[in-house]
């Protein structure tokens, strides 16, 4: 019996004019996801645009088309609106008009936007997602660049297979990808060893501020507005710097909060090692994310959304650990 994918039904059948769109502050697999699926709809016919609220982050600047995506908001209506790893349309952050809506995704929950919506949480990433739609449809079509952008979701969502995330599947894609003239070691180096100084000052800075609780089980740290300002670094080299945290020897839990511009709001970043689920501490204050990799805006000073935040990571040790000795 073969497979029948909505999400790539509903693709086949459009003829007018498609949008992909992903996440604001995006993200490896946000762009390589709407880059892939924008080269093969491009190679289908397909009448397609691409855009998102931000600027790709320097190091994602070697995919191809990278340069072709737009800015939202456009100011047109489109027949279809793709969202990509993404909870939900509202997550593009910016307005998109569209007759229909469609997203293709791997987070936990969210919105659906469509029948034909294509979600799989088990994915490690959602190029994984966009991976099979297009073996589905066409094989024959995927060509190098198309999987050196489903490499690079692959790649970053799974902290370079590092994460609980990993599973058969990451690794036979990554091969099918690799059988595709892929080069992994090239993407690697281009992806995580083009750090500007002034991203190593700000995380000098940054490491300045760890701090453990808990007998240690969380671990903390904080990129204050004037770190950013201060070394001429930007917000978007504070990825990954959470992993510093995190790496700690008997830490469960630990978060990064990132002072936003109008100095009020902080823009959280929880991972776990597995044994804790952040998506759920993310969901208490109305964000979400994966089971190890979760995220969330909370409103406040400095100590207030701290100590919000270890109260609420207590509580959810204390729970998921009562629940796991119970099962
Ligand atoms: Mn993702």
């Amino acid at each position: 019996m073969e497979a029948v994918i909505p999400a790539v039904e509903r693709l086949k059948r459009e003829e007018g004019e498609i949008l992909l769109v992903t996440h604001h502050n995006p993200d490896g697999d946000g762009i390589g996801s709407m880059l892939a699926l924008y080269r093969f709809l491009k190679k289908k016919g397909k009448n397609v645009r691409m855009a998102m609220k931000d600027k790709a982050p320097h190091v994602y600047d070697f995919l191809p088309d990278v340069e072709k995506i737009e800015k939202l908001p456009i100011n047109h209506r489109f027949n279809l609106a793709v969202i990509l790893d993404a909870a939900g349309m509202y997550r593009a952050d910016a307005p998109v008009e569209a007759k229909e809506y469609l997203r293709i995704d791997h987070h936990i929950g969210g919105v659906f936007e469509s029948i034909n919506d294509y979600v799989d949480p088990y994915a490690a990433s959602t190029t994984v997602v966009v991976g099979r739609m297009l073996k589905d449809w066409d094989e024959e079509c995927i060509d190098k660049e198309i999987a050196t952008c489903l490499y690079t979701g692959l790649l970053t969502d799974t902290g370079s297979f590092k994460h609980n995330n990993v599973n058969e599947e990451a690794f036979e894609f990554a091969k099918y990808l690799t059988s595709k003239g892929i080069d992994p070691s090239r993407i690697a180096s281009l992806i995580f060893e083009r750090n500007k100084p002034a991203a190593i000052h700000l995380l000098q800075k940054v490491l300045s501020t760890l701090d453990l609780f808990y007998e240690e089980k969380i671990a903390s740290l904080v990129v204050k507005r004037d770190f950013i300002d201060k070394t001429g670094a930007d917000e978007e080299d504070t990825e990954g710097f959470v992993n510093f945290a995190r790496s700690i020897e008997g830490v469960e839990v630990a978060f990064i909060m990132i002072q936003r511009p109008d100095l009020k709001t902080w823009r959280v970043s929880l991972r776990g090692k597995g044994r804790i689920n952040v998506q759920k501490i993310a969901k208490r204050f109305g964000g979400g994310g994966h089971r190890d990799a979760a995220g969330c805006r909370i409103k406040g000073s400095e100590k207030e959304v701290k100590q919000k935040l270890i109260e609420a990571i207590k509580e959810e040790i204390k729970t998921q650990l009562k629940e796991k000795i119970n099962v």
